[in-house]
C-alpha cells in the first residue's frame, strides 16, 4: 500500500471514531486531573422522599428508596408532587457549606430511582416545576457552584420506578402498573434527552454520577452507547463506572476485564489496601440513610469521618460524602456541625488531602500517611491518629534521607528533631498531641519515596499436616532477605533466602530486608502450626447426595435454622437452589458427608448471593452472611482422609440469588464440589 492510501486511512479513522475511545493515557491524565485533587465532595440526595422523611404507615425505617420498600403505588406516591416547596432552600448556603468543609464538588440528584427530576426538565411533568416550589434548582446551584468555585456534578438514576417506558416494574407492582407498550429504548433516549438538558443548561458539569444500573434490562451496549453518548455532548466530562455493568457488588470497583467508566464506586466501604492505578471514589452517608429520615439519630461522629477521609485519601481514593436534606430545603442540622468539624481540620491540614498520592508504606500502627513530589524530593504527611506514648514517632523501612520535619499546623515551621535508625525514621514529636483527632506531620525526604516493607513469608496455609514449605519474597530493590527459624531476630549472619524452606513442626520464622549488610526493614514474623487433621466421620449408612431443608422467611442474616420449621424436606444431588419455590425470601440446609482423599488441609470457598456459610463437623470453615451480590469467603481445615460431616447454610432476602461451593486441596484444583464426593 502507498503511504498516501496507508495515511487517507488513518486519517479515516481518526474522523470516524470519537475522540474519546482513541484517549491516551496522558490525556487521560489531564481529563482526570481536577478529580484526582479534588480528593472531597459532598453527595446531596434530595427528592420528593424528603416529604415523608423516612416514614410510612408507622414505619420510620425509609430513606430514598421509600417508594419500593414500603410499597407505596404510584399514584399515591405523585401526591408529594403538589406538596414539595422546600422555601428555606438557598444553594448559596449549600455551596458555601460544602466549600467550607473543604469539599471541592458536589454530586446532586438530578433524577433518583424515583424519577423525580429536581431540575427543570423539557421532557418530564414529573419535575420540579409542577411542584408548587417551581424554581430549578439545579440552575440555582450551578450559579452559586460557579461564584465559589465548586464543580458541579449529577448524579443520574438509569433505574426509574415512574416512567411508564422503563422495565422491569418492581416484583410487587407488577399487578398494579401495566407494562402494556413499555418500550425500553424509548426510556433511554428519553433518558438521553434529559442528559442533554443537564450538560447544556447549566455549564460545565464535572462528572455524572449514574445509578441503578443492575436490572436485567441494563446491557454492556447500552453502557457503551451512554458513555459514549454523554462524552460526545461533553468531552471533558468523568463518568462512573456505574454507567455500565461491571460493578462488582458493593465494592464498587469494575471487574477484570469488563466496562469501566472512568472511576470505581466503592459504597459505604473503603477497599483494604489502596488500588495502585485505579481511580476510585467512596460514596458514604454520615448516618445510615441517603435520603432525610428524620429518625436516623445514627450519626457518625465528626472525627471519625475526618479519619476516614484521611484513611481513603492514604489509600489514593475520593471521599463523597452525604447530606440528605429535608423537605424545607436545610441540611439537618447534625449535618451541618459535622460539616464544620471537618472544616475546621480541613482548614489547617487540606494541603495533605488536596493532590496528594496514596501512601507509600503499606501499614503503619499509629494512622496513615498521603505524600506530593516537591522539587527534588518528597513532601510526606503523616497522619498521625494515635499519639505514640513515648512521643517518638516511627517511620518502618523509610530509605529515603530527611530534609526536615514539622507540624502542618505549627505557622514557624519549627524543625522537629530526626533521627535515623537502621530500619527506618524515628521523629521526636513531643509528648502532646496538638490536634486530638489527627495531627499531621510533614516530612520532607530527597527523591521519590522508598519503603522498605518487612519481607513477605509465604506458605500455602499457616497450618499444616506432615510439613510445610516457605518462600521469601519482596519488591524492595537492592536487598537481600535474612531469616530465623527460631523467633529470633534476622542479623546480618542469618541464613540468606534462597529455595523454599521446609518445616517439619510448629515454627516461628522470621525475615528481614538488608541492604550493604545493614538491616533496612522492620522484621516479619509468622508462626506455621503443625497441626492433627480432623478424623473422618463414619455413618452407619450412606446414600448419594444430601438432604436438605428448605424454609422461607424474610431475613438480613442467616436464621437460626433449626429453631424454624421447613416448608419442605429431601435429598438432592448437590446445593442447588433447584428445589426454592419462591424468587425472594427463602433459605436453605443441606447436610451430608463429603468424602476428602487424602489427608491435609483443604480450602473451602462459599460463593453466594445473599449469604451462605460451610460447617464442616462443628468448625465454620467459610463465613458468607449478610446481604450482598455474589460474592466469595472461603476458610481452611486440616482433615484426615475419609468422609466428614458438611453443612452448608444459605438465604436470600431479594434481588438477584446464587450459591456456588467449591473446595480444594491435595491433588484437587479449585472446583465446584463434585457430586460424586457427597453422600448423606
Ligand atoms: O443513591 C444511593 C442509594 O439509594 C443507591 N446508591 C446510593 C448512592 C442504592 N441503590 N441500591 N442500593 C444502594 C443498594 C442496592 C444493592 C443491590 Fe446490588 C442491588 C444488591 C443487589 C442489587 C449492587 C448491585 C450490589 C449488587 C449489585
Amino acid at each position: 500500500m502507498s503511504l498516501r492510501i496507508v495515511l487517507f486511512f488513518t486519517l479515516l479513522l481518526f474522523v470516524l471514531c470519537p475522540a474519546w475511545s482513541q484517549e491516551t493515557a496522558a490525556q487521560r491524565d489531564v481529563r482526570m486531573q481536577w478529580w484526582r485533587e479534588a480528593r472531597f465532595g459532598l453527595f446531596i440526595h434530595w427528592g420528593l422522599y424528603a416529604i415523608p422523611a423516612g416514614e410510612w404507615e408507622g414505619k420510620t425505617e425509609y430513606g430514598e428508596w421509600i417508594r419500593d420498600r414500603a410499597r407505596v403505588p404510584l399514584d399515591e406516591y405523585d401526591k408529594f408532587v403538589h406538596q414539595f416547596n422546600p422555601t428555606q432552600f438557598n444553594a448559596e448556603e449549600w455551596v458555601r457549606m460544602a466549600k467550607d468543609a473543604g469539599m471541592n464538588y458536589i454530586v446532586i440528584t438530578s433524577k433518583h430511582h424515583d424519577g423525580f427530576s429536581l431540575f427543570d426538565s423539557k421532557e418530564s411533568e414529573f419535575d420540579v416545576m409542577a411542584t408548587p416550589f417551581k424554581r430549578d434548582i439545579l440552575l440555582e446551584l450551578a450559579k452559586a457552584c460557579r461564584k465559589e468555585g465548586i464543580t458541579l456534578c449529577f448524579y443520574h438514576s438509569i433505574m426509574d420506578w415512574h416512567h411508564p417506558d422503563y422495565l422491569p416494574r418492581r416484583e410487587w407492582e407488577k399487578g398494579l402498573r401495566s407494562t402494556d407498550g413499555a418500550d425500553f429504548n424509548r426510556y433511554v433516549d428519553y433518558m438521553k434527552r434529559q442528559l442533554k438538558e443537564l450538560l447544556t443548561n447549566y455549564g460545565a458539569i464535572g462528572v455524572l454520577w449514574f445509578d441503578g444500573e443492575w436490572e436485567p434490562t441494563w446491557t454492556s451496549a447500552y453502557g457503551i452507547d451512554l458513555y459514549d453518548y454523554v462524552r460526545g455532548l461533553r468531552p471533558s466530562i468523568i463518568i462512573n463506572n456505574r454507567v455500565g455493568i461491571g460493578r462488582g457488588g458493593m465494592g464498587g470497583m469494575t471487574k477484570e476485564g469488563e466496562f469501566a467508566g472512568d472511576f470505581g464506586t466503592p459504597e459505604q466501604e473503603i477497599p483494604a489496601t489502596g488500588l495502585p492505578g485505579l481511580d476510585w471514589e467512596t460514596c458514604m452517608t454520615m448516618n445510615t440513610h441517603w435520603g432525610y429520615n428524620k429518625n436516623d439519630y445514627n450519626w457518625k461522629s465528626g472525627p471519625d469521618l475526618i479519619r476516614t477521609l484521611v484513611d481513603i485519601a492514604s489509600k489514593g481514593g475520593n471521599y463523597l460524602l452525604n447530606v440528605g436534606p429535608t423537605a424545607e430545603g436545610l441540611f439537618p442540622d447534625a449535618s451541618i456541625e459535622r460539616l464544620k468539624q471537618i472544616g475546621a481540620w480541613m482548614k489547617a491540614n487540606g494541603e495533605s488531602i488536596y493532590g496528594t498520592k496514596a501512601s507509600p508504606f503499606r501499614n503503619l500502627s499509629w494512622g496513615r500517611s498521603t505524600h506530593k513530589r516537591i522539587p527534588r524530593g518528597t513532601r510526606l504527611y503523616l497522619h498521625v491518629f494515635e499519639w505514640p506514648a513515648d512521643g517518638d514517632l516511627v517511620l518502618p523501612g523509610l530509605l529515603n534521607s530527611p530534609k526536615k520535619a514539622y507540624f502542618l499546623s505549627d505557622p514557624q515551621k519549627q524543625s522537629l528533631p530526626i533521627t535515623k535508625k537502621d530500619d527506618g525514621l524515628v521523629l521526636a514529636l513531643g509528648s502532646k498531641p496538638r490536634d486530638p483527632v489527627n495531627t499531621v506531620v510533614v516530612l520532607d525526604v530527597e527523591g521519590s519515596p522508598e519503603v522498605a516493607s518487612p519481607p513477605d513469608i509465604v506458605s500455602e496455609h499457616p497450618v499444616f499436616l506432615d510439613f510445610a514449605e516457605v518462600s521469601f519474597a519482596s519488591e524492595t530493590r537492592n536487598t537481600e532477605i535474612r531469616y530465623t527459624l527460631d523467633g529470633s531476630v534476622p542479623t546480618v549472619q542469618a541464613p540468606r533466602a534462597g529455595s523454599p524452606v521446609r518445616l517439619h513442626g510448629t515454627t516461628t520464622v522470621s525475615a528481614r530486608l538488608f541492604r550493604g549488610g545493614k538491616p533496612v526493614s522492620p522484621v516479619n514474623r509468622i508462626t506455621f502450626m503443625k497441626v492433627a487433621g480432623r478424623p473422618a466421620d463414619h455413618p452407619q449408612t450412606t446414600q448419594s447426595g444430601l438432604s436438605f431443608s428448605y424454609y422461607e422467611g424474610e431475613w438480613n442474616m442467616l436464621p437460626e435454622f433449626n429453631a424454624l420449621r421447613p416448608i419442605s424436606r429431601g435429598s438432592i444431588t448437590n446445593v442447588t437452589l433447584s428445589q426454592a419455590k419462591e424468587e425472594e425470601h427463602f433459605g436453605f440446609d443441606f447436610r451430608g458427608y463429603i468424602r476428602v482423599p487424602d489427608d491435609g488441609v483443604y480450602t473451602f470457598y462459599c460463593e453466594s448471593d445473599d449469604g451462605s456459610r460451610l460447617l464442616i463437623g462443628d468448625s465454620v470453615v467459610a463465613d458468607n452472611d449478610g446481604r450482598h451480590a455474589m460474592r466469595e469467603q472461603k476458610g481452611i481445615i486440616p482433615l484426615l482422609a475419609g468422609l466428614h460431616a458438611i453443612r452448608v447454610i444459605y438465604f436470600e432476602q431479594m434481588g438477584g440469588q446464587g450459591l456456588k461451593v467449591s473446595y480444594s486441596g491435595p491433588g484437587i484444583v479449585k472446583q465446584e464440589i463434585p457430586d460424586s464426593v457427597l453422600f448423606h
